[in-house]
């Protein structure tokens, strides 16, 4: 069977710009990426933007356009609605496309599965009317759908952008709920001097805390305590900021920062850590984006948050050390085409470094505390069945999986995951690194019958 030479999962910043890269060198590269087209998180819809002005989501996102050109005439096979549900040491991936199962093989694999955003377990936060910002900001970037009077709680610099991204649009917000502890400033100021290297950085998001105040939005600082409130569905925030506080809306968008997706990663057996500055697992790699699978390369936010731009720059890496390998290029030019991508990710990581401290989750939101709190939403598993199940014995995640049945729903663990870890870092009084995470395999989603009957095989000829 002919195979590819690079199969890239992932077509955001980072594997649109790798496919870019080997695509000049002339290997054979199919990139996989369950979207409608290209773009991943930050370029979502860019190329076709449904809104009539999309000049009003920012010049980031726009620009995104750019890449998206090059990327669909860099020649490479680009394979949109595939979602991947299995990477195989061999090289083998299965993915789900058209109802189908398809099944393709490649030499080397690039994963750029990007990031999701941190789980909030506040109280009420699975009733109807409450869901992440970012999920807010897809259906704005994908379907032009926005909610007027939303209240937007949480804390990080894509917090902000979203809340801007909507006034610009004209649309109401009923008010930000920064839960950024007065603590993290006070953390965050020894980055300060290497950050104001990045100045261009610092002042995209001084201009989006600029709009929301030029807005007249109220806005609540260092809040805490946060409960959803309403019954049956969302009918407001309630919070403590100088006072306890509430807010009458029918949508709570809720945003804890972004963490590195690894359920793919994980299924694969690759060797993970723990990012104490991150608070976040992410697969272990070297600084080609190289795994612990010498012929498995993961690059971009999947391996550890650094923004798009560096993302790109993660892409370009781990691109010119696969072509090394595929003997493409040697390792005296891989080394010199690497130098400015490597410059560009030194500048940037000044400014992650001071963003990391300043946004560093809040235990008490990243926890849930209160016992009717559901963490499992897919098996509706609350803190207080949780804490049977560690009272009867299961103390590590995968033992709490196999007792209560939590991480075993559609999502596969992607929510609660995070949350059971650190329930039982807090219940073991151990950190979170000692505790672990839950053992995963493939299939990474559900899979009917059907679907698993028709397969198919991709080869570079047959490919699409
Ligand atoms: C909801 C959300 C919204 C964001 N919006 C912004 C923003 O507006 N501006 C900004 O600066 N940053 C934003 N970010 C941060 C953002 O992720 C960027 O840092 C950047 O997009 C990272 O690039 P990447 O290439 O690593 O990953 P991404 O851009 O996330 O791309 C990853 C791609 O992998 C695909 N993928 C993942 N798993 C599979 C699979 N199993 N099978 C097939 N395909 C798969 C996804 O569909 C996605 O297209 C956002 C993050 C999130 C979670």
């Amino acid at each position: 069977m002919m195979i590819f030479d690079c199969a890239i999962i992932g077509a955001g910043p980072a594997g649109m710009s790798a496919a870019v890269l080997l695509a000049g060198t002339g290997l054979r590269v199919v990139v996989l990426d369950r979207g409608a087209g290209a773009g991943g998180q930050i370029f979502r819809a860019a190329a076709n933007s449904p809104l009539t002005d999309a000049g009003v989501l920012g010049p980031d996102y726009t620009d995104g356009a750019g890449l998206i050109a090059e990327f669909e005439r860099s020649g490479v096979t680009h394979m949109a609605g595939a979602d991947v549900w299995h990477v195989g040491e061999d090289g083998t991936i299965l993915f789900s496309h058209d109802g189908e199962t398809r099944q393709l093989q490649a030499r080397e694999i690039l994963m750029c599965p990007g990031a999701m955003e941190r789980p909030m377990p506040i109280p009420g936060w699975t009733l109807p009317g409450v869901m992440t910002a970012g999920a807010a900001q897809v259906m704005l970037k994908s379907d032009a759908v926005v909610a007027e009077n939303a209240v937007f709680a949480g804390s990080g610099p894509l917090l902000y952008l979203i809340v801007a991204q909507y006034l610009r649009l004209g649309v109401p917000v009923a008010a930000v709920v920064d839960t950024t502890p007065h603590e993290n400033y006070l953390s965050a100021l020894p980055y300060g001097p290497s950050a104001l290297r990045a100045w261009p950085m610092l002042r995209k998001g001084l201009g989006l805390l600029r709009e929301i105040k030029t807005a007249r939005v109220p806005m609540f600082k260092s809040a805490t305590n946060l409960r959803v409130l309403g019954q049956g569905r969302a009918s407001g925030l309630a919070f403590d900021s100088k006072g306890a506080q509430q807010i009458a809306a029918q949508h709570v968008f809720l945003h804890h920062g972004v963490v590195p997706q690894t359920n793919m990663t994980r299924a694969m057996g690759l060797d993970h850590i723990w990012n104490e500055a991150q608070q976040s697992w992410q697969v272990k790699t070297d600084d080609w984006g190289q795994s612990s699978t010498p012929h498995v390369s993961v690059a971009g936010d999947g391996a550890g948050i650094i923004g798009a731009d560096a993302a790109r720059s993660a892409g370009r890496l781990a691109a010119m050390n696969i072509a090394m390998r595929l003997g493409e290029v040697s390792v005296a030019d891989r080394d010199r085409w690497a130098r400015p991508d490597r410059a560009a990710l030194g500048h940037l990581a000044s400014f992650r470094g001071f963003v990391d401290r300043l946004y560093a989750p809040v235990p008490a939101l990243s926890v849930p505390q209160e016992p009717d709190t559901l963490v499992c939403r897919c098996e509706e598993q609350s803190v207080q069945a949780l804490r049977d199940g560690f009272d009867a014995g299961a103390r590590d995640p995968n033992a709490l999986k196999s007792l209560t049945r939590c991480g075993m729903g559609p999502c596969q663990g992607r929510q609660c995951g995070p949350i059971v870890s650190g329930l039982l870092a807090q219940w073991r009084r151990e950190p979170i690194g000692d505790v672990g995470y839950f053992r995963l395999r493939s299939p990474q989603r559900l899979l009917s019958l059907e679907e698993f009957s028709r397969f198919q095989t991709i080869t570079p000829e047959a490919g699409e």
